[in-house]
This record gives C-alpha cells, structure tokens and sequence, in this order.
C-alpha cells in the first residue's frame, strides 16, 4: 500500500538523532521510505514549550494494515523513549500536550478513512497546522484529503495557522 503519509515529530533531546533513528525503524518495521520533506523547525502548536519541534513528512509503502502500521510505530515510539503522560495511543486526544522525543502520526493512508478509538486516519488536525501540512505539500501538493476533498496545496492556501515553520539544513543529512 502507497500513499502512506507519517509525520515525525521530536522536541525533546537530541532531535536529529530521534529522526534519524526513527527513520530507521521504520524501514526495518514499518515499510520502505519512499520519498521523505526536507526537516522543518516549527513552533511548538497548541501548547507552550520553549524547545521547538523538528517536524519532517515522509511517504512509506507498507504491507500493514492502519492497526498493525499503528502498532509498529508505538513500538518505535516506546524504543526511542517516549513517554506517554497519559494512557492514550495513537491519535486519541491527550488532556493537553506535552514535549516529546519522538511522535509517529499517521496522516493519511491512501484515501482510507479509518475511525476508531485508538485510531483516526486521515489525522484529525492536520489540516489545520502548518508543521504537517508544509512538510506533506513539500512531498505529494496534490494528494487529495479523503475527507475535505481539497488537495494539500489548497488546504494549505486556506490553512489560518500563522505559527513559525522554517526548513533546516541537517549537518548529516542522508
Ligand atoms: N505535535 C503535537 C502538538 N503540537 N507542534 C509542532 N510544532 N509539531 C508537532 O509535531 C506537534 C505540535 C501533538 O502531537
Ligand atoms: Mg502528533
Ligand atoms: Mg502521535
């Protein structure tokens, strides 16, 4: 299955490294890395936080299903130190947000709409915040959103999100 799209996000310790590494996991556990954004430094959206997030999209093709795709990135998450403040998983609301070491969202799985508990595909939010929806616009503009029937260049046209998102040049970029 293509047209996977995750986004990576870390704001807590080394978080270069945190991508880096979760990049590998993910194509050891996930599925192959088809196209990857360039990393983005953005502002921490919908909490205050002093240590801005690394945000990057990448595109994967997978032979999982959503459930078990979400599995194997919480999985990862938990290898790469990530605490969980709150016993949620996935995409279900936390209380408030929090910093992180690593987050693996799943945004889209092809144009599958997936609505559960633990699980919500596409994401919820992310066509309202700048740090997905300019890493994913970097990497598929015309991917259309299954539910808002807009491509990711117009819902970033529309997007009101005036948070700072600037892309940065990674010392060991591969
Ligand atoms: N993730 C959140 C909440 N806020 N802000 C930025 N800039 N980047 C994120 O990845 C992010 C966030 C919840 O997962
Ligand atoms: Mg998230
Ligand atoms: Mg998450």
């Amino acid at each position: 299955m293509k047209e996977v799209f995750l986004l990576l996000g870390s704001n807590q310790g080394d978080r270069e490294n945190f991508l880096s590494k979760a990049l590998d996991m993910i194509s050891e556990k996930a599925g192959t890395i088809l196209c990857k954004s360039a990393v983005y430094e953005t502002e921490p959206w919908g909490f205050d936080d002093p240590v801005p997030f690394l945000n990057q999209a990448i595109e994967i093709n997978t032979g999982f299903t959503p459930a078990e795709l979400l599995e194997q990135l919480l999985t990862i998450e938990t290898q790469l130190g990530r605490i969980r403040p709150f016993d949620g998983c996935g995409c279900s609301v936390p209380v408030s947000y929090t910093g992180r070491t690593i987050d693996l969202d799943i945004l889209f799985y092809g144009q599958m709409l997936v609505f559960t508990d633990h699980l919500m595909i596409p994401h919820p939010r992310l066509h309202e915040r700048k740090f997905s929806l300019i890493p994913m616009n970097e990497i598929a503009p015309d991917f259309i959103h299954p539910l808002l029937k807009k491509t990711i260049s117009v819902l970033l046209q529309g997007c009101a999100d005036r948070s700072r998102v600037e892309k940065v040049e990674l010392m060991n970029d591969k």
